[in-house]
């Protein structure tokens, strides 16, 4: 079925978080969300979310740059473009350098729309295999340690199968230390959000001690060759986030041996397409990959999981439920954990949750209508 694209609907809504989410870069206490609802000719239509943050400390992307791009470049590229399926959209859109994370919204709501029109599952369009997907957590930095070990044993008696804890210089090997004294053998990651460099070699060994499924964006963001560096003297997997957009990445970084794990987000690599080719290309050297999270509502939620149907997505990722981070998620039935840490993929149209358009509506702070 070709696709008659015919409008774009974005909007920024204000969701607040249940609790403050800390990094190495900073704090979060709300989310502003950008969400793109595309229209075919038809009426049919489908849902994005742009996973661009408020701020330019993760990469150099804000939801505020994210609307310029989309409204005032990628939607106009798109209507001359004349696409007439989802997998042509990232290529309608190459001229536009970066931005990925503004790009993916669009590509996300066309790939929701076109699964849609097809009446199938997004994850089964995408290609996806896997009928339940394995879910860790990621634990921000906590006030002190003993916060920090409550949240991990919640999360462990939830039924997570992996704990991600965030650290950065300071905060990083007696964390570590506590949490593996209480829980010698559960699977445990750190990610430091680009806060180390190769001057700091010394800790990031010390961590070697701790049995970790991996060490998570440990240098600069974009880096490969200090990691590569830093890989050489580390027993623990190197996993890469931040320095991942697009396949050459991946493929770069495999090649320098810059990393043993690749950390998938749809919206840093751009989208569905973009992911599906590093999946492809991360199984065929045997490098495992697992789907990354940004503090997503439930439409970039549902979009993860559908990634996470792809058969490279083997380690367990970070898409949890939806009552971890919201009160109330905007999609209707939330997104939820079974207590062996598992997402069942759903079975209906496209993403396969639906959106509570009346709560989005009373969230919305911004708004915008475009012709493709
Ligand atoms: O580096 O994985 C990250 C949240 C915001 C920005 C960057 C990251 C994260 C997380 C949270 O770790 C993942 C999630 O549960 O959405
Ligand atoms: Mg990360």
């Amino acid at each position: 079925m070709k696709l008659h694209l015919e409008r774009l609907e974005l909007r920024e809504i204000e969701l607040p978080l249940r609790a403050p989410f800390e990094t190495s870069f900073g704090r979060t206490t709300a989310r502003r969300i950008m969400i793109a609802k595309v229209y075919d000719a038809s009426g049919a239509y489908g849902y994005g979310e742009c996973t661009a943050p408020e701020d330019p400390f993760f990469n150099h992307e804000t939801v505020d740059t994210a609307w310029i791009i989309v409204a005032k470049y990628a939607a106009p590229l798109l209507s001359s473009a004349q696409v007439g399926s989802a997998s042509e959209v990232a290529d309608a859109l190459k001229r536009i350098r970066g931005n990925r994370m503004a790009l993916a919204s669009l590509e996300g709501a066309i790939w929701d729309l076109e699964a849609k029109m097809a009446q199938e599952p997004l994850w089964k369009h995408l290609g996806g295999s896997q009928t339940e997907i394995n879910c860790g957590v990621s634990i921000g930095l906590q006030d002190n340690t003993a916060l920090l070990l409550d949240k991990v044993s919640t999360e462990v008696a939830a039924g997570y199968q992996r704990i991600k804890i965030k650290i950065k210089p300071g905060r990083d090997v007696d964390l570590v230390s506590s949490i593996r004294s209480k829980f010698p053998s559960i699977l445990l990651s750190v990610d430091a959000n680009s806060a180390y460099s190769l001057a700091d070699i010394d800790i990031l060994r010390e961590l070697d001690r701790f049995k970790l499924l991996m060490i998570e964006q440990p240098l600069a963001a974009g880096d490969l060759v200090d990691h590569s560096k830093l890989q050489r003297e580390l027993e623990t997997p190197i996993c890469l986030d931040e320095s991942i957009e697009r396949l050459d990445d991946a493929r770069h970084a495999i090649e320098l041996d810059s990393c043993r794990i690749i950390n998938v987000k749809l919206g840093r690599v751009g989208g569905h397409l973009e992911a599906k080719k590093i999946q492809a290309y991360a199984s065929e050297q045997a490098v495992p990959v697992w789907c990354g999270g940004m503090l997503e509502s439930g439409i970039g939620r549902a979009h993860n999981i559908a990634m996470s149907t792809l058969p490279g997505f083997t380690l367990p990722g970070d898409v949890s439920a939806s009552k971890r981070y919201w009160e109330q998620d905007i999609i209707d039935p939330p997104v939820t954990v079974s207590s062996s840490g598992k997402i069942a993929a759903p079975s209906g149209p496209g993403i396969g949750y639906n959106v509570n358009e009346e709560r989005v509506e009373s969230l919305t702070v911004r708004r915008e209508t475009l012709r493709l």
